[in-house]
């Protein structure tokens, strides 16, 4: 042994000593090996065995053998080797389990809640119903319909509008019944009205257009939806028709607006019996405005068979007085031309039951009459005979003025040839069974199969009228002669809706409704994907032809030629007809057709122009102008996320439902407070549904609604008030006054505008409201923006006032009183109805130091400070309310709205009906909950409709310290002022108290306004 490999200890240090240990290692293993097959017995041998065989097949003895030994080897140290506690492993990992790419997450303790489950369903996303096999079959094919529209002259853009629950959503339904198969509607029978029936859920037909969830739920159509399909004239002469299918709720009045701008025609559905109701009449002043063709069709005519069980003499008189009503509103309208005059002998009015499945013209009924009989007249001559006092006497077949004739009474020919008969048809199908049914419906050509006999008296009522009248022929007729084709009407449009040069290339394709003229499309409505996703524009060509990937620029409403931030570039992903349940993919459409866009709205709020990149330049371009509602989003509610960490999630829901909904305003206070605006609960309700299902799957908190509050003066101020710069080295003096009644509302309404040369604004005011012409002529600014029903002006006389240094800081001054106007100093809400009128100017020589910085918040100021001292006041919303409801419970209706601070301005029984007509005005604040409130007050038997109508001013003065509220207690006459402006003062983080101190820093001018208010 030698010592120098050796440590002190006895530890060996010498070199490796690897090839000995190596063979004592395998000299021990052979050993073992041997040691052990012996042991193994049968199964030992066998496994010898196999090994020689390997060896043979490997065909190396000693090879074989020592990658044997090897292996053998390894696994011994494998068993024997030492293994630290933390490295061994109990359990398969992961991957052995799953297979590779699994990963496995160890968590401490339970993140997860119980009611989720562990792993979740996979979550399919549906918010609307559509075609479950792709496109349905149709009477005709795609490819037809898509070249029908290449024709404009073979178009009609329809909008289809009326009151609620008129029957709208069933007349277009009648439409893609005659023209889909539609196995719903065949299957469905008709509904009896809500009032009396409800119906078996299998009964439930849903209407076409209604595909989105609420809306079946509710039975209520909520969203204007598109469908274009082609149907025929009596003649056999097809018609491609664009039509969409309004909501008739008063709430989603914009929805109708929207619809307006993209329809040539308005086809007016009135319920025969209720007749003329509130939203037909803003319908028809929407229509008139928007420069549509109107046309009528009288629906539920059934309802005057059946329910009110009217004879055919009468039920001919409540017919005409329903058209004479709609007449009477179409009269009334400022733009109304005695062109537009509605009469069944003219052509523009159609008959219907939609429910029941028939729709006719006095044409399509006389054309009946002539091919069966074989007259000689053609239909349209016998039309013409068919309406208003003209009389059959049968004996001498001729049609006469007169009603009596040798002593025999007449029949008025109307009641002889049409309505005779279907009431005769009515009866007959109610009061008979089969076995005489049958040979005399076979005698009318109408041929039912026998499961049709055993269906209830409704459906076969349906079956058999749907076969009698045939397909709605006649509405087509009404269409194609009584609402412009998109050329014809392509100038009227131009010229009504475009803002820019009506002599410019655009223009001019615009007017001719050119397929090659540079694109020009208007989108007014978006809408989303059915899991609400994505969305696509709905918009309608003016000029052009849009094809897919075609690349376009997109103009917001903000865009001017001098300010093109609100423009945007993007690429057409896809182009389609959208056919509310479906949509027909389409390589391109031109001009005077209605196109679904996607790929464009990202940079698109509300409306917007599309024009193409490549043949207009950018200095031709301007809007289309955005839609002008005659409604106004007064109520208010204020969202929350439960979770405070989900608002973004909420945010980006909030900007989706400002993409949907037209009239919804969404903002956020000074306090952090996002607020909803809309027009109404039901709007709002249905936000809340979209916002927390649709758009962002959160909970969502939300305040009780309020209103929106507006800012006025009563008075004039009671001394000039000054205010100076932050330099001080200007100092404006200004009055404040309330306007004269009228003139807020035609500013509003674009009746005045100030981009007219100043003459004219000088002679609009000086003709309408008596003003001294150069009173008209110095105004300055209406605010807040360009139709705020504010005005300032400037009343500085020459001699007292540097006149150009004033001109010099005028758009700052403007954007001060822009400033004030639309954030008022009682609570932060926008004036109404307040002059402001510039006194005396003194300002800085030099113009650094009267710049906007200086001028723009001193302006501001004195706004603030002459509004204070002119007797401020709070104005707050009004709804007008029309109430439906059985004479015997007017009184309830009555006890309720006084409850509410509201009351009756008109009471009257409905003329033909059996309803009374209560309309009402009830302050907004106080209308949420009192459609419920009516109802339980009346049981069930009182239906409402209300809008926002007007501003009124509150009672008391919201400044007056004196009134003492107390907390938990309702407010009343008086107090209310203070009350409202105190608590939305809280509301929105502000203090207690408005306090003119901080308007004015001259110290004795405050004590003058101070001991003005002491008084
Ligand atoms: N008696 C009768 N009832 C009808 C007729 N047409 C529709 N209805 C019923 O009237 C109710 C409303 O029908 P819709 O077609 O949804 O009416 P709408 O005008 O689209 O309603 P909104 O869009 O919600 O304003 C349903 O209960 C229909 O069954 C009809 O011709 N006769
Ligand atoms: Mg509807």
């Amino acid at each position: 042994m030698d010592a120098s490999t050796y440590d002190e200890f006895g530890n060996y240090i010498g070199p490796e000593l690897a090839s000995s240990s190596e063979e004592e290692e395998e000299s021990d293993y052979e050993a073992e090996a041997v040691h052990g097959d012996m042991a193994d017995g049968p199964d030992g041998m066998d496994r010898m065995d196999e090994q020689s065989d390997q060896e043979e097949h490997s065909g190396g003895e000693s090879g074989g053998y020592s990658e044997l030994t090897a292996m053998a080897r390894r696994m011994d140290i494998a068993q024997t080797q030492v293994v630290l506690h933390e490295d061994k492993k109990y359990y398969p990992d992961a991957e052995e389990v799953f297979g590779p790419g699994v990963e496995a997450l160890v968590q401490e303790e339970d993140t997860q809640p119980l009611t989720e489950p562990i792993i979740a369903p996979i979550k399919v996303r549906k918010f609307q119903v559509d075609e479950e096999e792709g496109l349905p079959d149709t009477s005709y094919t795609k490819e037809f319909l898509v070249d029908l529209l290449g024709y404009p002259a073979m178009t009609r853009n329809l909008a289809i509008a009326g009151h609620l629950h008129h029957g709208k959503t069933a007349l277009v339904d009648l439409l893609v019944a005659s023209t889909h198969v539609w196995p719903e509607w065949d299957k469905a029978a008709p509904m009896a009205t809500p009032t009396t029936k409800m119906p078996k859920p299998s009964e439930k037909a849903f209407g076409y257009t209604d595909v989105h969830q609420l809306e079946r739920q509710r039975g209520v159509s909520l969203k204007a939806m598109p469908i274009s399909l082609v149907a025929q004239d009596t003649k056999g002469k097809s018609y491609a028709l664009n039509i969409i299918d309004t909501p008739g709720h008063v709430n989603f009045f914009d929805e109708v607006v929207a619809s307006l701008r993209l329809a040539d025609g308005l086809v007016l559905v009135v319920d025969a019996v209720e007749g003329v109701m509130a939203n037909t009449e803003r319908i028809i002043q929407a229509a008139v405005r928007e420069r549509l063709s109107i046309t009528l069709v009288v629906n539920k005519v059934d309802r005057l068979i059946l329910e009110l069980k009217l004879p055919p003499a009468d039920a001919y008189y409540k017919l005409k007085l329903t058209i004479e009503e709609v007449n009477s509103v179409i009269a009334a309208c400022p733009l109304a031309t005695p062109s537009m005059c509605l009469s069944p002998e003219l052509g523009n009015v159609c008959f219907a039951s939609t429910s029941f499945g028939w729709c006719f013209s006095l044409q399509s009924f006389a054309k009946r009459y002539v091919e069966e009989w074989d007259m000689p007249v053609s239909p349209k001559e016998l039309a013409k005979r068919l309406w208003g006092d003209v009389y059959y006497h049968p004996e001498r077949r001729t049609f006469m003025r007169k009603r009596a004739e040798g002593g025999k009474e007449a029949k008025r020919s109307f009641v002889h040839f049409i309505l005779e008969p279907v009431y005769k048809l009515f009866a007959l199908v109610t009061s008979e069974d089969e076995p005489r049914l049958r040979p005399a419906l076979e005698a009318l050509g109408v041929h039912l199969r026998k499961a049709d006999y055993v269906m209830d008296v409704r459906g076969l009522l349906r079956r058999v009228l749907c076969q009698f009248f045939g397909p709605p022929t006649g509405f087509v007729d009404m269409c194609s002669a009584h609402v412009k084709s998109p050329v014809d009407n392509a100038a009227i449009k131009t010229e009504h809706l475009y803002t820019g040069n009506m002599d410019s290339e655009i223009a001019q394709a615009m007017r001719s409704c050119s397929a090659d003229g540079p694109l020009v499309i208007s989108v007014v409505k978006q809408y989303p994907s059915s899991d609400a996703s994505q969305f696509y524009a709905l918009g309608r060509i003016f000029s052009g032809t849009v094809t897919t990937e075609q690349a376009v620029r997109v103009l917001g409403e903000n865009y001017t030629s001098g300010d093109d931030e609100d423009m945007a570039l993007a690429t057409v992903s896809g182009a389609w007809l959208y056919c509310s349940r479906y949509k027909i993919p389409v390589s391109g459409l031109s001009a005077g057709s209605w196109v679904l866009l996607g790929g464009v709205d990202g940079s698109i709020s509300k409306t917007a122009t599309i024009f193409d990149t490549t043949t207009v330049s950018e200095d031709d371009l301007a809007i289309i102008r955005p839609l002008q509602f005659s409604a106004e989003s007064v109520m208010k509610i204020a969202v929350e996320p439960v979770v405070p960490t989900e608002l973004p999630k909420m945010l980006s829901g909030l900007r989706k439902i400002g993409k949907t909904y037209p009239l919804v305003q969404t903002r956020v206070e000074e306090s952090g407070e996002h607020v909803i605006l809309g027009t109404g609960e039901l709007y709002l309700d249905c936000i809340m549904h979209d916002l927390r299902c649709m758009y962002s799957e959160i909970e969502i908190k939300v305040a009780d609604p309020v209103v929106s509050f507006r800012e006025t003066v009563a008075e004039t101020s009671a001394l000039k008030v000054f205010g100076d710069s932050p330099n001080g080295k200007n100092r404006l003096t200004m009055i404040s006054e309330p306007m004269e009644k009228g003139v807020a509302e035609d500013i509003e309404s674009g009746k005045v505008l100030l981009s007219w040369p100043a003459r004219q604004v000088g002679q609009f005011f000086e003709s309408n409201y008596n003003w001294d012409i150069l009173a008209g002529r110095s105004i300055w600014a209406f605010g807040p923006g360009d139709c705020g029903p504010n005005m300032l002006s400037d009343d500085t006389l020459p001699g007292e006032t540097n006149k150009t240094r004033l001109r010099a800081v005028r758009d700052a001054v403007k954007q001060g009183f822009q400033w004030a106007a639309r954030e008022g100093p009682l609570c932060d809400e926008p004036m109404r109805n307040a002059r402001f009128r510039i006194l005396s100017a003194e300002l800085a020589e030099s113009a650094i130091h009267r710049g906007g910085g200086q001028i723009i918040p001193a302006a501001r100021r004195v706004c603030y400070s002459s509004f204070l001292t002119a007797e401020p006041r709070l104005m707050e919303p009004v709804n007008f309310v029309e109430i439906q409801a059985p004479a015997a419970c007017v009184s309830a209706v009555y006890t309720v709205l006084g409850r509410r601070r509201g009351h009756v301005t008109h009471d009257a029984p409905k003329a033909g009906s059996p309803m009374y007509m209560i309309k009402a005005l009830i302050p907004t604040i106080d209308s949420s909950g009192f459609e419920t409130d009516l109802r339980t007050y009346t049981q069930g038997q009182a239906f409402c409709q209300q809008y926002f109508d007007h501003w009124q001013v509150v009672p008391g003065d919201p400044l007056d310290k004196g009134m003492v509220l107390r907390p938990l207690e309702p407010s009343s006459g008086q107090q209310l002022a203070r009350d409202f402006m105190l608590k939305t003062r809280r509301r929105k983080g502000l203090s207690d108290d408005v306090s003119i101190d901080k308007f004015i820093d001259d110290p004795e001018l405050l004590d003058i306004v101070k001991s003005f208010e002491a008084m």
